[in-house]
C-alpha cells in the first residue's frame, strides 16, 4: 500500500516527505498506523552521518505511538485496534538475555534491527522498486509501519498518542534509569547532568521515588525553570564555578548517591562519575557519547567504592513496562505534558529537528 513517510535520503540531508510503498506483516509482525511521534537526538544522531552503523536512505523516528491495522499469521498478544507504542528494545521472553532477567536488552532480532531490515532479512519499505531502510526496527517517521510483535507494547485504549508517543524513548529511558538501573533509595541525594528530555525525566523519578536533594547541572541557565518544575532542589551551572566536581561533593557533604549523564560527552561522565560518594556512590550513563570517544577516570575512584553502570532504554522490558508508565500518565503520577514544548504536523518535520540543535525544544512532537 501507498504511505506517507519522512525519508532520509542520505546523511546531512533534510528529511524528504514521500509516497513509500509498504508490504503488509509477514508471520508474528503486524502493521502499526502511526498517529504520533517524538523526534529524538538519536535520530538527529544518525542523520547527521556521525552513527557509524547509520544506513541510507531510511525512515527515521523510535518514539512513536498508534493503532494496530493489521496482523500477520501467528501473532497472538495483538489485534486490530489495539493502541500500541513500537519498541526499539524488544521483548520476545525467550532469548538468553530475556530470560537471565538481568538485561532488558534482548538479542531476538538484534542482527537484522541493526542492519535496517526486518526478522526475515528484507526490508517492507520501498520507493519505485528501491528498498528504503527500517530505522531501530520502528521507523516511526511514517504514517504506518510494520513491526514484530515482540517490537510492539499495547497500551489502554483512552491514552493519548501525542503525549505517551514519548513513553517509547524519552520518559521511559529517564524513569527507568532511576527505578531499574540504579534502584534509586528514598532519602538519596541525587545529581543529573544535562536537563533535556532525558535528564528531567531522571529528576521526575528522582522526585518520584522520594529522593533528599535532587541537583541538576546545565550550561544553560534557561532549563532551570522547568527542571524545577520537575523537581529539581538545586541548580548549578558549571560556568558559574571554578570545578563541578568540587561544587557537588560541597553541597552534598561528600558526593552524590547516585549521579546520572544525560548528555552523551565523556567528559562530563568523568565528572558524573567523581562527583559520588566515596565508598557507595553510583554513577550511570544515559547519554550516548560520539562514535569513537572513549571515558576515562583514575581506576582509584573505583577501588574506593564509586560504581560506574549504563542504561539503555532506562533498563525497562517494553512489553511489560511500558503500558505500567502510560497508567503512571493517566493518573497524574507523572508529567509528560510539559516535555512537549511544540506540536507539528509531518510536512514540518524539519523544523522538529532546528527546535532541537537550537535547544529550545525540549520535545518536539510530530503529528500525522
Ligand atoms: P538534550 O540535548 O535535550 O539535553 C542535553 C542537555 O545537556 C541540554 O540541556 C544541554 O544544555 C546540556 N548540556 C550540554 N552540554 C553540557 C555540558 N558540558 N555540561 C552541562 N550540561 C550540558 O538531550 P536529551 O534528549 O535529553 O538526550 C540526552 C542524551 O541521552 C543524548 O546523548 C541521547 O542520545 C541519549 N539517550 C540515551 C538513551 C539510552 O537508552 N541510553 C535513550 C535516549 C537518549
Ligand atoms: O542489544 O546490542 C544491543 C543494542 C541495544 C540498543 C540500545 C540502544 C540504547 C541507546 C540508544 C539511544 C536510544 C534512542
Ligand atoms: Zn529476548
Amino acid at each position: 500500500m501507498d504511505i506517507q513517510a519522512a525519508v532520509a535520503w542520505q546523511a546531512g540531508g533534510p528529511l524528504s516527505l514521500e509516497t513509500v510503498q509498504l508490504e503488509g506483516p509477514k508471520a508474528g509482525e503486524v502493521m502499526v498506523e502511526i498517529k504520533a511521534t517524538g523526534v529524538c537526538h538519536t535520530d538527529a544522531y544518525t542523520l547527521s552521518g556521525a552513527d557509524p552503523e547509520g544506513l541510507f536512505p531510511a525512515i527515521l523516528g523510535h518514539e512513536g505511538a498508534g493503532v494496530v491495522v493489521e496482523v500477520g499469521d501467528e501473532v497472538k498478544s495483538l489485534k486490530v485496534g489495539d493502541r500500541v507504542i513500537p519498541l526499539y528494545t524488544p521483548e520476545c521472553r525467550q532469548c538468553k538475555y530475556c530470560l537471565s532477567n538481568k538485561t532488558n536488552l534482548c538479542q531476538a532480532i538484534r542482527a537484522t534491527q541493526g542492519k535496517g531490515v526486518m526478522p526475515d532479512g528484507t526490508s517492507r519499505f520501498s520507493l519505485n522498486g528501491e528498498k528504503i531502510h527500517h530505522y531501530m526496527g520502528t521507523s516511526t517517521f511514517a504514517n504506518f509501519t510494520v513491526l514484530p510483535e515482540i517490537a510492539v507494547a499495547k497500551i489502554r485504549d483512552d491514552a493519548p498518542f501525542e503525549k505517551v508517543c514519548l513513553i517509547g524513548c524519552g520518559v521511559t529511558t529517564g524513569i527507568g534509569a532511576v527505578i531499574n538501573t540504579a534502584k534509586v533509595e528514598p532519602g538519596s541525594n541525587v545529581v543529573v547532568f544535562g536537563l533535556g528530555g532525558i535528564g528531567l525525566n531522571v529528576i521526575q523519578a528522582a522526585r518520584l521515588v522520594g529522593a533528599n536533594q535532587i541537583i541538576g547541572i546545565d550550561l544553560n541557565p534557561a532549563k532551570r525553570p522547568l527542571a524545577e518544575k520537575f523537581g529539581m532542589t538545586h541548580f548549578i551551572n558549571p560556568n558559574d564555578v571554578e570545578d563541578v566536581v568540587a561544587a557537588i561533593i560541597d553541597l552534598t557533604d561528600g558526593g552524590a548517591d547516585y549521579s546520572f549523564e544525560c548528555i552523551g560527552n565523556v567528559n562530563v561522565m568523568r565528572q558524573a562519575l567523581e562527583c559520588c560518594h566515596k565508598g557507595w556512590g553510583e554513577s550511570v550513563i544515559i547519554g550516548v557519547a560520539g562514535a569513537g570517544q572513549e571515558i576515562r577516570t583514575r581506576p582509584f575512584q573505583l577501588v574506593t567504592g564509586r560504581v560506574w553502570r549504563g542504561t539503555a532504554f532506562g533498563g525497562a522490558k517494553g512489553r511489560r513496562d511500558v503500558p505500567k508508565i502510560v497508567d503512571w500518565y493517566m493518573d497524574g503520577k507523572i508529567d509528560i505534558d510539559s516535555l512537549v514544548s511544540h506540536i507539528i504536523p509531518v510536512n514540518r518535520i524539519n523544523e522538529a529537528f532546528d527546535l532541537m540543535h537550537t535547544g529550545e525544544a525540549i520535545r518536539t512532537v510530530v503529528t500525522f
